[in-house]
């Protein structure tokens, strides 16, 4: 496969000769920088790269610097702010216009770049969305370590299941466990929960104690390399009544139905589609309430794919997706079940092997 920039040029075309990532502090660095620079440590803070078809420059702090060692690019060194922004000046002096990823940039990121080229500034963020979508070599066997570790964790969630526990204690259970198995670090906090706020798709772990009963519904993932997973499995703990069976039961067989149809050059419309027709003609009609999946990678919402009814442009082989159907019943409960694929010629290989039938932890 041809390197990451390359291919972006190859979405890019003519219509730009660079593309600049801008990174602000803390919480606003582009993962992007991450992405086409390829580093496995450095945070880049205040650092910028310039994106060519045939070449990677970097300007960046003494700080950082170091994380670049030993990788094929052109590495500069700002002591501080005036001489960061003479030499982005002079790098961009060259381009008679430049691409920028708008939605991650920061205004003072922008007004830096603007201050210092006079040239046509277009935004590439769809591009650069394209081209991360499908993953190369390296990014599917770090995706692929990232979701083995998942699923360890995952098949152990019964064993540390104790009657009274609280969510927030399965919570910091689960992410012990990913460091143990080998993970930098949870994905995002893990979504773990009980009886009724299983219900609740995105909830975030509270007081609520563990009773015989109650469906355990667990969303976690952890990182390897810097590569997300994200697994959900629900648990019922004690003995399933008549109910929970038929919601289990529907929720896997939509997840099934959506395995069996993807594959490349299916939309995730279709996709989406397949689940949403298996709990649509069950007694669980109108309860899917969010989308069949997302892309995942360095990000755990990876920006494309989306499998869900707006979904027109077909899946590539190479892009990895979650496929987690759901169906929530207020009040009662709710059933989640995601697994992470790559997407294949034929149909798709499963990243997350941990058993999906309803497991009763007696
Ligand atoms: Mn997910």
């Amino acid at each position: 496969m041809k390197s990451r920039n390359a291919r972006l040029f190859d979405i890019i075309g003519d219509r730009t000769g660079a593309v600049v990532i801008v990174n602000g502090h803390d919480t606003h660095v582009d993962h992007n920088f991450r992405y086409f620079v390829g580093a496995n440590s450095g945070v880049f803070e205040g650092s910028a790269l310039i994106v060519e078809k045939r070449k990677l420059s970097v300007i960046t702090s003494p700080l950082e610097s170091s994380a670049l060692d030993g990788l094929d690019m052109d590495v500069t060194v700002a002591k501080g702010a005036g001489e960061f922004r003479s030499l982005l000046k002079e790098k961009l002096s060259g381009f008679d216009s430049i691409g920028l990823n708008f939605p991650a940039l920061t205004y003072e990121g922008y007004r830096t770049v603007r201050k210092n080229f006079k040239g046509k500034v277009i935004d590439c963020s769809e591009a650069i969305a394209q081209c991360r979508a499908v993953k190369d070599e390296q990014e599917l066997k770090r995706l692929a370590v990232s979701c083995r570790i998942a699923s360890k964790v995952a098949a152990g969630i019964p064993d540390m299941l104790k009657e009274g526990m609280t969510e927030r204690a399965l919570s910091s259970a689960i992410s012990m466990a990913l460091y143990e198995e080998g993970s930098e670090s949870p994905s995002f906090p893990p979504i773990v929960s009980f009886g009724r706020t299983s219900a609740i798709p995105h909830y975030s772990p509270g007081g609520v104690k563990l009773r015989k009963g109650n469906f355990v519904l667990a969303d976690f993932g952890g990182t390897y390399q810097r590569y997300c997973s994200d697994i959900t499995r629900t648990f019922l703990f004690g003995k399933a009544s008549a109910r929970q069976k038929d919601l289990y039961g529907t929720v896997l067989e939509a997840q099934n139905s959506a395995l069996s149809v993807l594959k490349a050059g299916v939309t995730g419309k279709q996709a989406d589609a397949a689940a949403r027709k298996v709990i649509d003609a069950s007694a669980f009609r109108g309860m899917f309430i969010h989308s069949l999946g997302h892309g995942l990678g360095l990000q755990v919402h990876d920006g494309l794919p989306i499998l869900w009814p707006k979904g027109k442009d077909k899946l590539e082989q190479g892009m990895v997706v979650t496929v987690e159907p759901g169906a929530y019943v207020p009040g009662f409960g709710g059933v989640r079940i995601e697994d992470d694929v790559v997407i294949t010629r034929n149909g798709v290989k499963v990243l997350t092997d941990a058993p999906k039938e309803l497991i009763e932890c007696l």
